[in-house]
């Protein structure tokens, strides 16, 4: 095991944590930020280190098509590549496909897509998945997983739960690195307690260095989503890391980090920010409304970040959607904000003032109580 996860602060099924990696401490509950080709579009390493991240996540797809792997390995791994010297994580690069291509075709063997370079079927299997992430070098790599809409039902969630289980094996065999990569496995089963329980249970007996939730944040109902987060995180080791894949939204993350998640990613914020929307505590900025042609305040005016302190509203609106400088500067902002959640996550667990934290946060983004 390639990771210390020490527990510093509880609230009820909350828990702040010190998390060291190989590359990087991180404090959680930890928002990571997504950046597909080994960078968060539109800012340097320097922004980021500035920002607060602590841990970025990289597409194992994405990266093994280009640059390709082996020349990552070459280079002595993304770490060096990139020249990111906190911590990373990959992802395993079966969601990636199944989400991008239509094409993609799941078989006991692993999955087949075409590819986008030459239209040539290709196999990722958990042995070549693995093989990439171990010459990647990441500090945490995801297991090969069997993905599928929770907004489907019938007996492929339960196929899909049972060849998840049967590639972690597979996964844990390829993987050559423990020592200095951490291996997580990934929670199927969909929105089926039972499935959800056998996956949970079929896990931890393998003893991993940190557990994910996955199949979630793809469509189902908020009440559904939470339920399966609440079912997983009482049933996971205490003392091991919790990633919830893919999520995203801020009240998701705070809901999340109440049932006892520590870990999430998701594109949302800089997505968004390409669109000229603005992360704030009473929900969300559009800086393409008119409204924000002569509005000299910042986006947020509870934000410490560069962007609030040097730009106006009317300056941002001006750029957004025309300039790549509009959109760089909304994710600086966004990606500030998700850190600044974080923190105030961790913080107000150890302070033992987080459901006041949790009501503060609910009061602004909700005033009128719906
Ligand atoms: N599995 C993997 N990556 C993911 C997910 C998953 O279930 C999700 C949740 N839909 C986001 N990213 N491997
Ligand atoms: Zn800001």
């Amino acid at each position: 095991m390639a990771l210390s996860f020490e527990i510093v602060g509880r609230f009820n099924r909350a828990r702040a944590a010190q998390l060291t990696l190989p590359h990087f401490t991180c404090q959680t509950p930890r928002f990571m930020p997504v950046g597909t080709q080994g960078s968060i579009k539109g800012l340097t390493n320097n922004q980021l280190e500035e920002i607060g991240c602590q841990i970025i996540l990289g597409n194992t797809y994405h990266l093994a098509l280009h640059p390709g792997a082996e020349l990552i390995d070459d280079i002595g791994g993304l770490h060096k590549f990139m020249n990111w010297k906190r911590a990373l994580l990959t992802d395993s690069g079966g969601f990636q496909m199944v989400s991008l291509l239509q094409l993609a075709d799941i078989t006991e063997e692993g999955v087949t897509f075409q590819s986008p370079a030459d239209g040539k079927p290709m196999l990722l299997t958990p042995e070549e998945s693995i093989s990439i992430q171990n010459k990647i070098g990441a500090d945490i790599i995801m297991a090969l997983d069997d993905v599928v809409k929770t907004t489907i039902t019938g007996p492929r969630i339960e196929e899909a739960m049972y060849r998840t289980l049967r590639w972690i094996d597979r996964c844990i065999a390829a993987h050559k690195r423990p020592e200095v990569q951490n291996l997580f496995g990934i929670v199927q089963g969909g929105l089926d307690p039972t499935l959800r329980d056998i996956c949970v249970k079929g896990l931890v007996s393998r003893n991993l260095p940190g557990y994910a939730i996955g199949g979630l944040a793809g469509g189902e109902d908020k009440d559904s989503f939470w339920r399966v987060v609440a079912q997983c995180t009482a049933a996971l080791p205490e003392d091991k890391p919790r990633y919830v894949m893919g999520v995203g939204y801020p009240l998701d993350i705070v809901v999340c980090s109440a049932l006892g998640a520590d870990m999430y990613d998701s594109v949302y914020p800089t997505r968004t920010a390409r669109f000229g929307t603005a992360l704030v505590p009473e929900g969300v900025l559009k800086l393409t409304h008119m409204a924000m042609a002569s509005d000299v305040r910042p986006i947020d005016s509870t934000c410490i970040c560069m962007v609030c302190k040097n730009y106006t509203r009317a300056y941002i609106h001006c750029l957004v959607t025309k300039n790549a400088m509009g959109s760089q500067l909304l994710s600086y902002h966004n990606l500030s904000y998700m850190t600044r959640l974080s923190q105030d996550l961790h913080t107000s667990i150890i302070e033992g003032r987080f459901p006041e934290f949790v009501q503060g946060f609910l009061r602004t983004q909700f005033p009128k109580g719906d």
